[in-house]
């Protein structure tokens, strides 16, 4: 049994003030003990994220890492070392918004998700295709490719200690979710990609879904068989919204 993680990317939001106010919500939901519930705010926020729910279930993760595992001279970069020493569980790695916009490529997302696996953080691998791609049908083509990148450099067995991330770009902040059955689709063939390399490695890795998740429908996409519970931005910056989708996970 897979258990299931909805995981709030916070993206480059909040104020000390605005932070802890949601980290109060979020106290006061009801959380399924069954479902892992981490939160992943800014590198500015996360000592005082990790304090205030250090007494709960919830646990916290960064948005990146360097592709240097430990301390060194690398201005403005943050070490996988020092997520950990300040208490991180997961790190996303690959996001399409870095991807895109910070020009990330599939070899340098490599680097940081064995600089993260190296010092004991989870790596939280995104996967996703463009709008432009979809319509070419290249959704498959494009996702697995992504997915190869880090299984050839570093071998299958690494999806033991990783999560991954299907996000379809097309749907990212844009209010588009990609229907259970669509998101089902590729969440399966991820499965079996992995399948072919090792059965043990494709039935334990837990795959999220990413992409305007919303309380509404959450349970629809959760039910899927090959889904494992959300990657959440907007709606993660609601306390009573993110809390229902944990239930719904
Ligand atoms: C996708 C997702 C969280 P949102 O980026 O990673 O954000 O739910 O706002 O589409």
């Amino acid at each position: 049994m897979r258990r299931p993680l909805v995981a709030g990317n916070w993206k480059m939001h909040g104020t000390r003030a605005s932070v802890s106010e949601l980290i109060d919500g979020l106290r006061l939901q009801d959380l399924p003990e069954d479902v892992e519930v981490a939160v992943m705010p800014t590198f500015v926020h996360l000592t005082s994220v990790i304090d205030a729910v250090a007494d709960g279930a919830i646990v916290v993760g960064a948005q990146d890492c360097a592709f240097e595992p430990m301390p060194c001279a690398l201005t403005g970069e943050v070490a996988a070392s020092q997520l950990i020493d300040a208490g991180c569980r997961y790190v996303l790695v690959g996001h399409s918004e870095r991807r895109q916009l910070l020009g990330e490529t599939d070899a340098l997302i490599v680097r940081k998700f064995a600089a993260a696996q190296g010092v004991g953080l989870i790596p939280l691998l995104c996967v996703g295709e463009t709008l432009a791609e979809r319509e070419a049908g290249q959704t498959l083509d494009v996702v697995m490719r992504q997915l190869r990148a880090i299984v050839d450099a570093l071998g299958v067995a690494v999806l033991e200690r990783a999560v991954i991330a299907y996000e379809p770009v097309w749907a990212i902040g844009t209010g588009l979710t990609a229907t259970p059955e669509q998101a089902q689709e590729v969440h399966a063939a991820i499965r079996r990609y992995i399948a072919q390399c090792s059965a043990q490695v494709a039935q334990g890795v837990r795959i999220l879904y990413g992409g305007s998740v919303k309380a509404t429908g959450a349970a629809e996409l959760f039910g899927m068989p090959d889904i494992d519970g959300g990657l959440v931005g907007g709606a993660s910056l609601n306390a009573d919204e993110f809390g229902a989708i944990c239930r719904a996970a």
